[in-house]
């Protein structure tokens, strides 16, 4: 079986190509996946080809890097596929549209740098990336006049440009009537829905990716978080310990509290299976919990909420605070307790 390794789907648009490729035209292969925030990550990948970058094909006995180069080593597994168009007027086309890719757009690549879930918000241009747009807009406008995709049917071409077509999404950028019908029929092939869909769904972590900017995209609105605090404190003064691990990740949740310290002798708690078992000897000490809650504030570049609120457990009040990182579903993927003056 194949393998290509590849980096994060939200940002690794060369990775994208040939992934896209593949998928599309329906070449089996297995994915790898080396995330940008592992520690290792550079030696990683140089491991595995002396470039170290993605993407990386690895097929038998041939580790290949670089997209030019994956390609035509798919082409020559799977000459039958439409890598290349078989027209050679065409397969001249692709190639010199491939390679123009690979060598060519540069300002725009820096201006705009591939983000997922970027939102589209327009973004204005130095005067050598709307000159590196016009060509491209041309590009995607010529697809138009032929069979719906750059070179005839669907090939290494269409796979290049996707990810520039996505850039025009992701940045607002301008571009004529007919790129734009290029730019959301690629948009809305099955292979590209697949990426963004995993991309969405990539738990990587921290969820602060070097330099602040948030790795996932803001999952809830200042009212969700609000209202999520509320089930939550609903849910322990009703000691549903259920409706409480529901509003934690179903996997890698963690959990640091200095109650968790004296009761399990350790501070931090991990997964459904800890967490279950800490809250239950917890409620066993504690006969009657009540909560009452001040404020829930959230924070969408760092998707994290803190709440604070009163807590009486048994009697013994205090002052307290949470804080709560949401993975990409809303869903608690790290929480903290912090315990402050008697209330
Ligand atoms: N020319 C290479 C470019 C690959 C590339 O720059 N990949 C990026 C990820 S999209 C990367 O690995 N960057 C890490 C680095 O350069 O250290 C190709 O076509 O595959």
């Amino acid at each position: 079986m194949l393998k290509l390794v590849i980096g994060n789907r939200r940002f690794s648009s060369w990775s994208m190509r040939p992934w896209l490729l593949m998928k599309q035209l329906g070449i089996p292969f297995e994915t790898q996946q080396v995330p940008y925030t592992r520690a290792d990550w550079a030696g990683t990948v140089r491991a595995l080809h002396a470039a170290g970058t993605v993407p990386v094909l690895i097929a038998g006995e041939l580790v290949v890097g670089d997209t030019l180069a994956i390609v035509e080593t798919l082409a020559e597994l799977f000459p039958d596929r439409g890598i290349w168009p078989a027209d050679r007027v065409l397969r001249a086309r692709a190639r010199s549209l491939c390679a123009e890719m690979h060598s060519s757009f540069g300002a725009v690549r820096e201006e705009c740098s591939f983000d997922a879930f970027s939102p589209g918000e327009p973004r204005a241009l130095s005067a050598r990336a709307t000159a590196q747009m016009a060509r491209a807009d041309a590009i995607f406008a010529s697809a138009d006049a032929g069979g719906g995709f750059l070179c005839g049917a669907y090939s290494a071409a269409d796979a290049f440009y996707t990810p520039l077509a996505l850039r025009v999404l992701q940045y607002g950028l301008t571009v004529s009537a007919q790129a734009r019908v290029y730019i959301d029929r690629v948009a809305g092939l099955p292979a590209v829905r697949a990426w963004l869909a995993e991309a969405e769904a990539e738990r990587d972590w921290p969820p602060v990716m070097p330099g602040g900017r948030p790795y996932h995209r803001a999952v809830i609105s200042a009212e969700d978080a609000l209202r999520l605090a509320r089930r939550w404190v609903a849910a322990w003064n009703a000691r549903d310990l259920d409706a409480v691990l529901a509003m934690f990740a179903a996997e890698g949740a963690a959990f640091v509290s200095p109650k968790a310290e004296s009761i399990l002798g350790h501070a931090r708690v991990e997964g459904q299976d800890g967490l279950r078992r800490y809250w239950s000897a917890a409620l066993e000490r504690i006969p009657r919990i009540e909560f009452r809650l001040e404020a829930a504030d959230w924070d969408p570049a760092t998707s994290t909420v803190l709440v604070v609120y009163d807590a009486d457990l048994d009697g013994r009040r205090s002052r307290a605070a949470e804080r709560w990182v949401l993975d990409h579903a809303g869903r608690i993927r790290y929480g903290e307790a912090y315990y402050g003056a008697s209330a």
